[in-house]
């Protein structure tokens, strides 16, 4: 398959697990898994040409390792980045000292003030690298990468919890734990 074709594919799975299932008439159930074959059926009724060998591909190499297949092989779920509510019974975890996370420079004002906020996620998104950060926060604008005393936040009795692919996630951070880079 065509590299084209899987960045397709992964954009809709991460629409339909992560968004919207009722695009395309599909329901998840309360820890987000979703049926493939019923997937499969309702997208190729909405006229999107996929297959379970497409899926399988796409689970196995996506760059991020966004979705995961169930251990029977017969559902699928988005691993994070959901903005509607499901129960991913993620456990909470003792973070690393130092978390990164990674934003646009219009959006320090506002940080500044309020510190981050999950939006219309379901957690506030941090990467365990700065380069990754950096990655994340380009999506939105000219890159700015904060560093997030996780391990004081942990400290305080807040809980972090990681992604079975590896992104830790939180529910807002104070303007207190965030260091800012010398020139922001
Ligand atoms: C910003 C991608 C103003 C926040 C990535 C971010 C990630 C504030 C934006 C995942 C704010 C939300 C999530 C405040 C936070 N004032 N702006 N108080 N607090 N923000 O897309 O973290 O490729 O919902 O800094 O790799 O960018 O989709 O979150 O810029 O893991 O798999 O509000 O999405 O993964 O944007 O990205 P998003 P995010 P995928």
């Amino acid at each position: 398959m065509t590299a084209v074709h899987l960045t397709k594919t992964s954009k809709f799975l991460s629409l339909v697990l992560r968004h919207e299932p009722e695009a395309i008439g599909l329901s998840l159930d309360d820890n987000g898994w979703a049926d493939i074959d019923e997937l499969i059926r309702l997208a190729n009724a909405d006229g999107k040409p996929v297959t379970r060998a497409l899926i399988d591909e796409v689970v196995r190499d996506n760059d991020k390792q966004r979705f995961a297949i169930s251990a029977d092989g017969t559902r699928i779920r988005a691993n994070q980045g959901h903005s509607i509510e499901v129960d991913l019974a993620l456990t909470a975890l003792e973070p690393p000292a130092v978390l990164y996370h990674g934003t646009a420079t219009r959006f320090a004002k506002s940080i500044r003030n309020i510190g981050l906020v999950k939006q219309s996620r379901q957690h506030v998104h941090l990467s365990s690298d700065p380069d990754t950060a950096t990655k994340v926060g380009s999506r939105h604008g000219k890159a700015l990468v904060l560093s997030i005393r996780a391990g004081d936040m942990h400290a305080r009795g807040l809980s972090f919890f990681q992604s079975e692919n590896g992104i830790w996630l939180t529910d807002a951070v104070a303007p207190e734990f965030i260091d800012w880079p010398a020139q922001a």
